[in-house]
């Protein structure tokens, strides 16, 4: 019999669970001089803003303990540009493609959910609402349950059609559970957990934050176990909500630590930055621990840690 690897995200159907993470492999360009796209369950875009941003100040990445702090800022090209020239690449390239969208305000994913419709080679959609690199804390609209649900409503109201909703969410509230809960009410297909978590590094030699702007998004293998929390309980409390895992995958291990919490398919962001051929390892050995361990597809393996 052949192994199934195929998933679901939420409407979208992937010849496999190995995504890219946002903003670790811009809109596929650099990664594709290393393999054919078409080898990724999908590529998720960089967060992409209604104008072009330049970001926030340099310094804006630090090293840490196994992982990293980053300060981007949102930094993009804008829609129009997007859709204009990245889209049409990716779309000859045969990749299926997750467009990652981020708003100031509810009335920005109201407009960027529309500039979504019917665009060629876009599978889904992930509405980052969880950026942690933003001046104003109340612009993390993932963080209170009123701004998750208004920007989530502002895109179902507004994409048409059924492409599928992917709301991403911060690890940096007191019950991510009742974030998930909000968004997939408010017309989310799926939820994608996690994004970075909000932290700062000090320069003891100069006594002074690292990053310019000071604070930053934790990401890698320093976060796997509070990313492989959070999948776990918006599972085991909304077992038919499909999750894209993510944060700190570097193996197929990993990958599969992810699955049996109850993701549907994972992203690889921050082991792409040392080894650009990290997502198709871990394909190959997540679709070889499955095979191992008797599953004769992925879909069997998608939250069987909860198990009695
Ligand atoms: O651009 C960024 O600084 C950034 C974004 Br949009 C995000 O969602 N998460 C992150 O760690 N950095």
């Amino acid at each position: 019999m052949t192994f199934s690897f195929q998933t679901d995200l939420g409407g979208a159907l992937l010849p496999n669970p190995i995504l890219t993470a946002s903003g670790c492999a811009g809109s596929g360009k650099e990664l594709s001089q290393f393999f054919p796209l078409t080898e990724l369950g999908a590529i998720v875009t960089k967060s992409i803003m209604i104008k072009a941003r330049s970001g926030r100040a340099t310094p804006r990445m630090a090293e840490t303990p196994s992982g990293m702090l980053n300060s981007i800022g949102l930094q993009g090209p804008g829609v129009d540009y997007f859709i204009a020239n990245d889209l049409p690449w990716l779309d000859a390239q045969g990749a299926r493609t997750v467009v990652s969208i981020a708003g100031e305000t509810v009335e920005d994913y109201a407009v960027l959910a529309r500039k979504m419709r019917n665009l060629p080679g876009v599978v889904g959609l992930e509405v980052n609402i969880s950026c942690p690199n933003v001046e104003n804390r109340g612009m993390v609209f993932s963080c209170q349950p009123e701004t998750a649900r208004a920007a989530i409503e502002a895109v179902r109201r507004n994409i048409g059609g059924d492409l599928p909703i992917i709301a991403k969410l911060s690890p940096d509230v007191t019950d991510i559970v009742s974030i998930a809960r909000e968004v997939a009410n408010a017309g989310a297909d799926g939820v994608a957990l996690i994004n970075t978590l909000l932290g700062m590094v000090i320069d003891t030699n100069l006594m002074l934050p690292k990053l310019a702007q000071k604070t930053g998004g934790l990401s890698g293998p320093a976060i796997r176990p509070v990313a492989v929390r959070a999948v776990y309980q918006v599972h085991a409390a909304l077992p038919d909500l499909p999750i894209l895992g993510m944060g700190g995958i570097m193996t197929g291990r990993d990958a599969f630590e992810f699955i049996l919490a109850g993701a549907s398919a994972v992203s690889v962001g921050t082991a792409s930055f040392g080894n650009p051929t990290a997502a198709i390892s871990i394909k190959s050995e997540l679709e070889n621990i499955l095979q191992e361990k008797g599953f004769a597809t992925l879909q069997e393996a998608i939250g069987y840690a909860h198990r009695n």
